[in-house]
């Protein structure tokens, strides 16, 4: 079986007909449902899966051990996501497992292959969840305090999901078991296309967080309310989106994104009483990026005031530049034959362990540099070549 065909075997899960693309998102039926999936296809392979404290699967050929030569990524999507960023890692792996066994390469080393939960944050809000827990970046009380749009907190999905809740947080005991970390992942860019390569190494991460902006006004009447009587909340929110542009625009290489506003109670003919805009900022290194929140959050004030409104500003997430091993890169990258090192403008998993073991991603040609949606896309050719370099890889790590 190939990458690109276990990919085809899972497009019903978590299909979206309303957004497009997927809707799979931490512990939700979807999400549960792909999970069943991957345990059964690593157990058609002979491999052992357990599960984490933090929501972890791990498949495991032969015995668990510390140390291990790991892989993997996650089954979670964005609201309306494309079928590769998460699944395709993990699909590669498995394939990846099947090259080795039958080139009858047996492992010198405990071999894992890990899946991630709620790496998009596309549920709780906090991306790459469940790597910050275990590698204890986020804290386990504020992480179970977190909520899903529908009000259900973090603590009652994964109870739901069979976990305990009490469990989550700083697992020394997985981080042992973890001697590298490879991620392979579709590339969500055009890097590949230009140097007319199918796979890269990754070389570094933006620094990248997510702030959510809370604005509070009087709801009213649409109608019946004169406009120098309003409080509405949604026009310091307003200024925010354009805010974002203007700053990231001033900083060399630096974006910004309103990607979701929600408006309380949110109503055609209703003022809002409280309107929630996240930002989603990155840039070369924290001073940048950290410079281009400020800014954003200053026109923030100023527009709540003019308005007759308040706001607060939320750090919901953060992680700083992440430059991967050098050392281990430029080894992967002699091993499949000198390929391109390429940074990234989105964050992983991958990004997240970088900063405790040596950590190396391999990247998977996108002829659109589409991604977050549902035209994200990968040729089945680079899948292949994608899937036998990490097998290239792998083999070479657990020698
Ligand atoms: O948002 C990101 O950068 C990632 O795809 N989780
Ligand atoms: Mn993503
Ligand atoms: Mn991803």
């Amino acid at each position: 079986m190939t990458a690109a065909g276990l990919l085809g075997d899972i497009a019903g899960v978590g299909a979206d007909p309303r957004r497009g693309g997927f809707s799979r998102h931490g512990f939700d039926r979807s999400e549960l449902e792909l999970r069943e999936w991957f345990r059964a296809a690593a157990v058609a392979r002979g491999l052992d899966v357990e599960t984490d404290r933090n929501g972890t699967m791990w498949a495991w050929w032969g015995p668990p051990g510390d140390g291990a030569v790991v892989t993997g990524s996650h089954l979670d999507s964005v609201p309306g996501g494309g079928a590769y960023d998460g699944p395709l890692g993990v699909t590669s792996a498995l394939v990846a497992v099947d090259l080795l066994r039958a080139r009858g390469f047996t492992p010198g080393k405990p071999l894992a292959i890990a899946v991630f939960a709620e790496e998009e944050g596309g549920r709780f809000g906090v991306a790459c969840l469940g790597s910050r827990l275990m590698t204890g970046a986020l804290d386990p009380d504020a992480a179970r305090r977190l909520t899903d749009p529908d009000g259900v907190t973090l603590a009652d999905a994964v109870r739901a999901a069979g976990l305990d809740p009490a469990g989550l947080g700083p697992d020394p005991v997985a981080m042992a078991r973890i001697g590298v970390f490879v991620e392979l992942h579709v590339e969500q860019g055009k890097g590949l296309v230009d140097l007319g390569a199918p796979v890269a190494v990754a070389s570094s991460i933006l620094a990248h967080g997510r702030w959510r902006f809370s604005f509070a006004g009087e709801g009213n009447h649409a109608g019946a309310t004169l406009l120098t009587d309003r409080r509405d909340p949604m026009l310091p929110a307003a200024q925010v989106v354009l805010a974002a542009r203007r700053a990231a625009s001033g900083i060399e290489g630096a974006r910004a994104t309103v990607g979701k506003v929600v408006p309380n109670p949110g109503g055609t003919n209703v003022i809002a009483s409280t309107v929630d805009v996240w930002l989603d900022a990155r840039a070369e290194d924290d001073f940048r990026t950290r410079a281009v929140v400020a800014d954003i959050s200053d026109a923030a004030r100023v527009a709540a005031e003019e308005e007759g409104c308040t706001v607060t500003v939320t750090e919901e997430s953060y992680g700083d530049t992440v430059i991967f091993d050098p050392a281990l890169r430029d080894d992967l990258a002699a091993t499949l034959g000198d390929v391109p090192a390429l940074p990234t403008g989105a964050g992983h998993d991958a990004g997240i362990l970088a900063a405790h073991r040596p950590t190396a991603m391999l990247f998977v040609r996108n002829p659109t540099g589409i991604s977050h949606a549902p035209a994200e896309f990968a040729e089945a050719s680079d899948c292949a070549a994608g899937a036998a370099a990490l097998a290239d890889v792998l083999a070479h790590l657990a020698r």
